[in-house]
């Protein structure tokens, strides 16, 4: 026989939504990799446009490492992973490493 609505078991429905953990893009500097470069890429790949990307490309000059941008894992991953495919393709020791938000 059908359940008539006042009959239902009562169940809780919490719902179970949680933030997901963000990860900043962390760009190191080195001694080889040509400025425009490293302007090009942080247009390219993080979005930046022309005044931030050197901004954040001096910024990585002068003090050696700068939080790019912060994003879940697998889009960080991927981030860093076309960074890297882009250097090696130009023979450019250009690094990003990755730090918990
Ligand atoms: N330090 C590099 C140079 O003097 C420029 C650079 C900036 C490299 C930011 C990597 C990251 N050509």
């Amino acid at each position: 026989m059908a359940f008539s609505p006042d009959e239902e078991a009562s169940v809780s429905v919490k719902p179970k939504i949680t933030e997901p953990e963000l990860y900043w893009v962390v760009m190191l500097n080195d001694d080889y990799t040509p400025m425009d470069f490293v302007v090009n890429v942080l247009m390219s790949v993080f979005d930046k446009n022309p005044l931030e990307a050197t901004e954040l490309m001096m910024t990585i000059h002068n003090k050696g490492s700068a939080r790019i941008a912060s994003y879940v894992y697998d889009i960080a991953v991927t981030k860093i992973s076309r960074v890297h495919d882009e250097a090696k393709k130009n023979n450019f020791p250009l690094r990003c490493t990755m730090e918990p938000a």
